[in-house]
């Protein structure tokens, strides 16, 4: 932690790093299949926003990776979807009515309500009509549960790596060992740029939120970059991956998840807000 610390100036705002396909931050978006709420947080004495009926809801925070999961694969099915932003740190108690363990991203609509990233997938790959994105073949999908689950296990030695300024010999060669096993992965699929080949599936968005946070890492542990000489099919897959208009409709740039990560884990006051403008008062 006081690594973390002494090296807090390199999670800073830093103008001229951009992610790859130079993409700019998206402040106050409109996501194009989004019917939009405030995006501000809503905290312990807010209300929970009255439902509309039929409209599908997606409680999230603008900066969880694995709301983003859940996102992707609305933006990605043209499923259509409103957002309420909550504030994970003042978590109104309507959050917990819907998961007792008050996390996002949770669903709900005219007839249930789900959480858990993983679930909340599953349940809209295949209730909606359209190209699934979980493989038919029982194997196939079975295998590709194990590559994102392995993720869930690694989310740790992302922050790790950064936080012990790669100085955990350890927790570095964990993440690196996790790089490998993705670019042979990738490599033993074909000469294709996804995991589910010629065109994306649910693993390609259940692992890239990470991916896409990468950079911040890298700023702090240059060693833990992709590069097309180290890991040259997983550093396709990042090229590719942020073409997607799914990943370009809900992705922010370094910039701004190198400020939401810092004032998440050094500042302990996370800036669930950062780039929203509230309306001025007439
Ligand atoms: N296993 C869950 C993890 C969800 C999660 O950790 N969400 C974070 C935000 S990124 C959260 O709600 N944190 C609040 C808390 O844990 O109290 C999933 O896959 O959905």
């Amino acid at each position: 932690m006081l690594t973390l610390s002494l090296r807090s100036s390199l999670w800073e705002l830093n103008p001229s790093a951009r992610v790859p396909g130079g993409l700019l931050t998206r402040f106050c978006s409109v996501l194009p299949f989004q019917d939009t709420m405030s995006e501000f947080a809503l905290g312990k004495d807010d209300p929970c926003p009255p439902r509309k009926p039929g409209v599908l809801r997606l409680y999230s925070m603008r900066f969880c990776p694995y709301a983003q999961r859940t996102r992707l694969l609305l933006e990605h099915r043209k499923i259509p979807f409103e957002v309420v932003n909550v504030n994970l740190k003042r978590k109104p108690e309507w959050l917990f009515a819907m998961n007792p363990i008050g996390q996002v991203p949770v669903l709900e609509w005219d007839d249930g309500v789900l959480h858990e990233s993983a679930t909340c997938n599953d349940f809209l790959d295949e209730a909606f009509p359209g190209e699934k994105l979980n493989p038919a073949d029982p194997y196939r999908r079975a295998r590709d549960r194990q590559l994102w689950e392995s993720m869930n296990k690694l989310i740790s030695s992302f922050y790790d790596v950064a936080g012990t300024a790669g100085q955990d010999k350890k927790v570095l060669e964990r993440l690196m060992r996790a790089f490998t096993r993705y670019d042979r992965e990738l490599s033993s699929r074909g000469d294709e740029p996804f995991f589910g080949g010629s065109k994306v599936c649910m693993a390609d968005f259940m692992l890239w939120p990470w991916f896409e946070r990468l950079p911040v890492v890298n700023r702090i542990v240059p060693e833990t970059a992709i590069t097309p000489a180290n890991f040259p099919h997983l550093n396709r897959w990042i090229e590719y991956m942020f073409k997607l208009p799914a990943v370009q409709n809900t992705m922010f740039d370094v910039d701004a998840h190198a400020h939401f990560l810092k004032t998440l884990r050094i500042d302990n006051n996370p800036d669930y807000d950062y780039g929203l403008v509230r309306p001025s008062k007439l």
